[in-house]
């Protein structure tokens, strides 16, 4: 028999929290002492052993459905206590008696494979673990079937400590009759070159030495970021909506959007916030996919300019004055129906220089399916994350979008700030990203052959907001002698474009040097940085701009190379 009390403390976060990972310290620091008996060094280890493992596990459980449930739920009765019995793993229980509960007031219950499991004690211990709440009272399979990377091993070995019973057999029979098929089942088919970093939702970028063979990246290895299973829309009953604030509305058909707008073409750089997060991680451990430094691409893109639409739809000059931000929702949808939602300021939707597009074509051709077939949105210089694809909606507001992607992920904090700490609403959406710039070729940890007397480097620069990169240097000896790299903004055995309108840069440019090798070096600390019109430049290391989610991570990119000598001459 335990006795869980339930944690006064949890009423403090009010139904309308919902910055959990602030909250969450509360809530465990009850629980655990409730559970154990003992003291808070009893919570600091426990913590220790499994939070990060949990917190991981867990976040994905429905990591990305968003804000609207975090604390949903609880609701709690100050000084309620109530019973659980927990005393023979071999009860049977029925659906309706699991269905029965489904908060923390209640208990959280959920079933696996035919099991039952009381989990009301991890949810409220675990930050993070309050997302599991959109399972409570059902079948945890189709949530695991959503975030395929986090069903391991070992999260089934700590659920089984919180397992009471099983599931009666007929409930269990129904259950798997109406078991939901694979929701990434549909999702296309990959180029096998992409290196997967996440394969449901998919997420994959290419390997850097491709990434740099041609200025527009060819869309079957341009990066891929997805959320949520690739939605599948039908050409024609597609309808993309415009609405918000009154004063204007619209509804458009593909065909609609294609021919009632001119055409406008932007060569536009794609870059996710996460982009070399992995360096960040090497610092410390941060929270989310592990990105190299390919989570950016180059492509051209074509469309109907934004502003186009919004005039059409009723929202002249005049919009300004009572809004200020253009939401986006795509079509995509975890199991709670949320979509995948963004927002930009209006200024730079309705701006002639912003070039903001929805673009139904990809280097020429109908947007791939994973890139947001038919129709999203590319708003140049700006972050990835409000270039939503699958554009379903438009909507002219004077608010943000409400999108857990906008309140609650995609920022950037102090290296002071933690988990405990974040306080998400005290910082901006990133919308333009800072100055960037990454060694491709040579690998990290290759060798240049002595014989060869010079080592080639190249790699890519871009610079948020359409800010010009105008320069980019290179070291080979850690930053302590620079030389000045050959910038291009085409392919080798094309014409240059000519050179974009001020404010208006919004593609990379491949850059590359070649260099005698030094006489005397055994091993070469390769060192890029770039520099923008405003002349923004990127700090030397990563430390410093360590933050808990591994976003705008621009550190000068460093790579090691060994020189090998030549054995005859030895
Ligand atoms: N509808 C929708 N739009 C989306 C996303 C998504 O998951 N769903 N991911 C965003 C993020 S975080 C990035 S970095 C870019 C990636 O675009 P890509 O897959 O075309 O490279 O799409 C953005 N738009
Ligand atoms: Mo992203």
């Amino acid at each position: 028999m335990l006795l869980l009390r339930r944690c006064h403390r949890l009423t403090r976060l009010g139904p309308l929290n919902t910055q959990r990972h602030q909250a969450a310290p509360a809530v465990a620091s009850c629980a655990v002492r409730l559970r154990s008996g003992g003291s808070s060094e009893d919570q600091r280890s426990y913590q220790h052993a499994h939070g990060p493992s949990w917190r991981q596990a867990l976040a994905g459980v429905l990591a990305g459905t968003g804000a609207v449930l975090a604390y949903g739920l609880h609701h709690h009765k100050a000084e309620q206590v109530d019973t659980i019995e927990k005393a023979s793993a071999l009860r049977i229980f029925t659906q309706e008696e699991v269905t029965g509960h489904r908060s923390l007031e209640d208990g959280v219950w959920v079933t696996y494979k035919g099991a039952v499991y009381d989990i009301t004690e991890f949810v409220a211990m675990h930050p993070g673990g309050d997302k599991i709440l959109l399972a409570a009272g059902g079948d945890l399979e189709p949530f695991w079937a959503l975030y395929a990377v986090h069903k391991q091993e070992h999260v089934l070995e700590i659920l089984a400590e919180y397992k009471i019973g099983e599931l009666r057999a007929e409930d269990l029979k129904k259950q798997q009759s109406v078991k939901s098929s694979d929701p990434y089942s549909s999702d296309p088919e990959r180029h096998p070159a992409l290196r997967i970093n996440s394969l449901k939702p998919f997420n994959a970028e290419p390997p850097p030495e491709i990434l740099t063979d041609s200025y527009i990246t060819p869309s079957a290895i341009f990066f891929k970021r997805n959320h949520l299973p690739v939605p599948q829309v039908d050409p024609d009953s597609y309808r993309l909506h415009v609405e918000g604030l009154p004063g204007g509305a619209l509804t458009l058909s593909l065909k609609e959007l294609k021919t009632r707008f001119p055409k406008h073409t932007v060569t536009a750089t794609l870059q996710c916030a996460g982009n070399r997060r992995s360096e960040m991680n090497k610092v410390k451990q941060v929270k989310g996919l592990n990105w190299g430094i390919a989570a950016i691409s180059n492509a051209t893109w074509s469309g109907a300019r934004l502003r186009d639409v919004l005039l059409a739809a009723g929202y002249g000059p005049d919009v300004a004055k009572r809004a200020c931000h253009v939401q986006f929702e795509g079509l995509d949808k975890d199991v709670t129906g949320t979509t995948y939602g963004a927002s930009i300021p209006l200024n730079k939707a309705v701006s002639e220089e912003g070039d903001v597009l929805l673009a139904y074509e990809m280097n020429g051709e109908d947007l791939p399916a994973d890139h947001g077939y038919p129709v999203r949105v590319v708003v140049p210089g700006t972050v990835g994350a409000r270039n939503v694809k699958w554009l379903g909606k438009i909507i002219v507001s004077a608010e943000e979008s409400s999108s857990h992607w906008q309140q609650n992920d995609y920022k950037g904090f102090s290296p002071a700030t933690d988990w405990d700490t974040v306080d998400f609403k005290s910082a901006p959406a990133i919308q333009e990203l800072p100055i960037q710039s990454a060694i491709t070729v040579p690998a990290d940890g290759t060798a240049v052959d002595r014989s060869s007397e010079e080592v080639t480097v190249k790699g890519y620069a871009w610079s948020g907001g359409g800010r010009e990169v105008v320069r980019v240097d290179v070291s080979l000896d850690g930053g302590k002698t620079w030389q000045v790299a050959q910038l291009r903004s085409s392919d080798k055995d094309q014409a240059p474009e000519a050179s974009p309108p001020p404010g208006r840069a919004w593609a990379w440019k491949l850059w590359e040097i070649t260099a005698p090798l030094p006489a005397e070096a055994q091993e070469l600390e390769i060192v890029c940085k770039a520099v923008d019109n405003s002349y923004n430049m990127q700090p030397d290391t990563v430390a410093p701009i360590w933050n808990l989610r591994g976003v705008l991570s621009n550190a000068w990119h460093r790579v090691k190379v060994k020189i090998r000598e030549d054995e005859s001459e030895e």
